[in-house]
């Protein structure tokens, strides 16, 4: 094994499924390096092949036991799993996800899987890039399925998930901050919803709550469907993969899967470069004297918001407005 890893054997690793190349090329995904960059690039081609699953839903629902529960199941039709837990608010990857590590620890001697935890907090591209980089990363590496979850409830899982072919929202009873996001649209409506902690008992009461938001929806063909389960006794977790599959099916032959992957990646490049032009903006105003005195003067009500940001865009992106001759004002 090489102790500093080149290109090629990174390559090679990866597309050999070596699980500590799998590990070192997240880990240079992580801080963003060049040379995840350069394997990326060169993999890109090789990858498309992958399923993606995104899982989101707030904090402590169970999204891990059920990743566990779901990761089981789909060992045991003999398929090859990637999986990959974000942490929005965490740089670190060691220790950040111990419970994580605690619920999934049951697939940690299995060489058919490969799990990690990632953080990104302070991430160049944003968890966007993370994300998308390091699930390229395991897709390259030949898994048939990867699992990508992170917790939220609104735009920032966004982000995260926005490179899934069907994303499965955990709720759970009593918790009423995800249905809040889907009821002020926040949130896109999830292909799959599982109402996880089905042994409380208010869950028959979550899953009335979930349909009649659903119902609000005027567009009847895009209604998820909804599993009860509990993760930890591995109850309503086969229902839940039957729904799962049965929404990959469908999208497989309408023809649409090509079409939202398609999507999905326009999405990502723009997510990305978003991303990366804010970091750029940020370092700008941070080093240049010239661009802090423009917004001192926009504070000072000396210029105009437009005019500063028609400055801004000139000098940091040599972007001008078009006709040049100031702010499309209207
Ligand atoms: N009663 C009950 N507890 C559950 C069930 N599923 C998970 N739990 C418990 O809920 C807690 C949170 O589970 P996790 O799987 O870590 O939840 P999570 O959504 O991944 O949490 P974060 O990643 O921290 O947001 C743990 O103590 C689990 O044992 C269930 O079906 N019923
Ligand atoms: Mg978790």
């Amino acid at each position: 094994m090489p102790r500093t890893w080149t290109l090629e054997a990174l390559v090679e690793g990866v597309r050999g499924g070596d699980r500590r190349a799998l590990a070192r090329a997240i880990t240079l995904v992580e801080s963003s390096d060049r040379l995840a960059y350069e394997l990326i690039r060169e993999l890109y081609p090789e990858t498309g092949r992958a399923y993606v699953v995104g899982v989101t839903g707030p904090p402590g629902v169970g999204k891990s036991s059920l990743l566990s529960a779901l990761v089981r199941h789909v060992r045991a039709e003999g398929r090859s799993v990637g999986v990959i837990s974000v942490d929005p608010s965490s740089p670190f990857t060691k220790g950040a996800l111990l419970g994580d590590r605690i619920r999934l620890a049951d697939h940690f001697l299995d060489p058919e899987v490969f799990i990690r935890s990632m953080g990104t907090r302070g991430h160049l591209g944003g968890l966007a890039e993370a994300t998308l980089q390091a699930t390229l990363v395991l897709d390259a590496a030949g898994k048939d399925l990867v699992f990508v979850e992170t917790v939220g409830t609104g735009q920032s899982e966004v982000e995260v998930i926005g490179i899934a072919d069907t994303v499965l929202l955990v709720l759970m009873p009593g918790s009423g901050d995800s249905i809040q996001a889907l009821k002020a649209g926040i949130m896109e409506i999830p292909d799959v919803i599982a109402v996880n902690k089905r042994d409380h008992p208010a869950a028959k009461t979550m899953v009335a709550e979930v349909r009649s938001i659903l119902a609000l929806d005027p567009e009847q063909d895009r209604r998820p469907p909804i599993v009860l389960t509990e993760a930890v006794r591995d109850e309503g977790v086969d229902e839940l993969w039957e729904k799962i599959a049965g929404h990959r099916a469908q999208l497989e032959e309408s023809g649409t899967l090509a079409e939202r992957r398609a999507e999905n990646l326009a999405g990502e490049v723009f997510a990305v470069a978003s991303a990366h032009a804010k970091t750029r903006l940020q370092e700008a105003v941070a080093e240049d004297e010239e661009l802090r005195r423009l917004l001192g003067e926009v504070q000072r009500r000396e210029l105009d918001p437009l005019t500063a940001v028609r400055e801004i865009m000139e000098k940091v992106f040599r972007l001008s407005d078009g006709d040049g001759d100031g702010p499309d004002t209207r």
